[in-house]
């Protein structure tokens, strides 16, 4: 058995219990878990309200900021195949992909680090001739970054990065599910040489730790990777501290082929798109849209090459699609194909339990032309499930593909760059692809509408975020002020 800690105020700290984690592919328990509740939240948003006021870092220069993340860059890259190691253990997600997102981590901390130094404030050319006003951009504060159990390395340097580049101290909450590869990352925080209580690394369940976390007087700014309805329960926790959120809840995204398209670029990329990461990806392009002329062509490549994908286990370097991280994740797919079905979408493949041990599901095409409403055309699946509808024209397209409650990505494959042109103005997304799907850059930012969330990840944007402006004013004359209550 593997144990591991929380991290608050620099040192390791066994938790108030421990917890099991199982190994999705086997359903073995492999790891105890330190667990986070009440008295464990209270003191690690103490910590970093201090370290954030006091002692070092408030002293640190912008630049000595951005070393720091820069060693932690260094140290994340030099851990790569262990903290890969970690994360296919205790989440499913295969070898090949944790290994390489994990090692593109590295750059996300390597750009806020080079911003660190940049963030600037302004000069206002004032309307008074004897004032001096400008804007400092200052840190928010001590920053709740909570994220699920999916690409979790990916999904806290998105918060961290900035955060820390901004000058906010931060509490990261990993998921109760797959939390291992995160307070693995605690032991590189530690070795970079963050002083203690910047950067803080706990877990626990929803109810016992994330909602003392949101509701908080101690935390300034909650950033929320995780599903809508926890979305609300962090809001409502926000009413309590008026901390500022941020919000990262996935999506329904449409992945639109037209006739004209290059079929074997958007079948490769709608096979990745929906089945990469098990389909547990908050940019899955989980609808696809074809136009009538291809798509029983696009729906027959597409389901021979599912089926020759190799589903095996995780850590194997050949499998390219592992389990489901829980068996809550997979009941609750399953129970939406199955109601789709009785909705009257047409299973294609997949679609099945398979037997024996793990967590696994097979690649699952349904052809929902003839049944938009079923839950599987709505709903956020996260999982290898794709849903297929028919288009005649470019209106018919847009239609169906903004018909969603969500709006976080999009895809559009044609060759004709005029129309890609009118797809990108009509879509609500907060991402368009053209010709491709599932590129990230920590330059660009990534985020979405409605039920997606609001806010950006990546990018400029996303330091300014975590920043307040100070307005500052300066008065020059070296006239006495008058005394307000003597006419002249
Ligand atoms: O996520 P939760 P779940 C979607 C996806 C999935 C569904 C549910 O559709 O099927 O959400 O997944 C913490 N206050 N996404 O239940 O509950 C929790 O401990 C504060 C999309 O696993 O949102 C974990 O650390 N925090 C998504 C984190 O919230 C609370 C990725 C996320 O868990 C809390 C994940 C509370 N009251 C799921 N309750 C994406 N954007 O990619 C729980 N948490």
């Amino acid at each position: 058995m593997e144990r591991f800690d929380l991290y608050i105020d620099g040192a390791f700290h066994p938790g108030v219990a421990r917890f099991d984690s199982r190994d999705p592919a086997t359903g073995e328990v492999w790891a105890a878990i330190a667990e986070a509740r009440e008295a464990e939240v209270d003191a690690v948003v103490a910590a970093a309200g201090r370290a954030f006021r006091q002692g070092a870092w408030p002293a640190l220069t912008a630049s000595a900021r951005g070393k720091l993340l820069l060693k932690l860059a260094d140290l994340i890259e030099t851990a790569a195949p262990e903290l890969a190691r970690l994360e296919t253990r205790d989440t499913g997600k295969i070898i090949r992909e944790t290994s390489a997102q994990i090692a593109y981590v590295a750059e996300y901390y390597r750009y806020y680090a080079g911003l660190a130094d940049k963030i600037e404030g302004a000069h206002l050319p004032i309307d008074k001739p004897d004032m001096e006003v400008w804007l400092r951009r200052e840190p928010v504060g001590v920053v709740a970054a909570i994220v699920p159990w999916n690409s979790q390395l990916f999904l806290s340097a998105v918060k961290l990065g900035p955060a820390l580049a901004a000058g906010c101290t931060v509490v990261l909450k990993a998921s109760e599910d797959g939390p291992a590869p995160l307070l693995a990352f605690a032991r590189l925080v530690h070795a970079a040489g963050f002083p203690p209580g910047v950067v803080n690394v706990i877990t626990g369940f929803g109810p016992s730790c994330g909602a003392v976390l949101t509701a908080h007087p101690g935390v300034d700014h909650i950033a929320f990777t995780g599903g809508p309805d926890t979305a609300r329960a962090v809001v409502r926790a926000s009413a309590e501290n008026l901390a500022r959120t941020s919000l990262e809840l996935g999506g329904k995204s449409p992945f639109i082929v037209f006739a004209d398209a290059d079929l074997e670029s958007a079948v490769n990329a709608q096979i990745a798109g929906i089945f990469a990461a098990t389909g547990q990806s908050c940019v899955a392009g989980s609808r696809l849209l074809v136009q009538n002329e291809i798509k029983d062509q696009m729906l027959a490549t597409l389901t021979a090459r599912a089926a020759k994908i190799v589903i095996g286990a995780p850590d194997d370097r050949a499998t390219e699609m592992g389990p489901l991280c829980t068996p809550r994740q997979r009941d609750r797919l399953h129970a939406i194909v199955e109601a789709s079905v009785a909705a009257g979408a047409v299973l294609i493949c997949g679609g099945q339990l398979p037997e024996g041990p793990g967590t696994f599901y097979p690649p699952t095409i349904l052809d929902c032309t003839n049944a938009p409403e079923a839950p599987c055309c709505r709903e956020e699946l996260f999982g290898p499930v794709l849903s297929v509808m028919g288009f005649a024209d470019e209106a018919e397209a847009l239609h169906l593909a903004n018909d969603t409650e969500y709006g976080l990505a999009s895809g559009v494959f044609t060759r004709d760059l005029t129309r890609a042109h009118r797809m990108i103005r009509g879509l609500r997304a907060g991402i368009v692809w053209v010709n491709t799907y599932r590129a990230v850059s920590p330059i660009a930012p990534f985020g979405g509408h409605g039920l997606s969330g609001h806010g950006r990840e990546g990018g400029l944007a996303a330091a300014l975020d975590y920043t307040t402006v100070k307005t500052v004013w300066l008065r020059i004359s070296e006239e006495p002020i008058p005394d307000p209550f003597v006419m002249r």
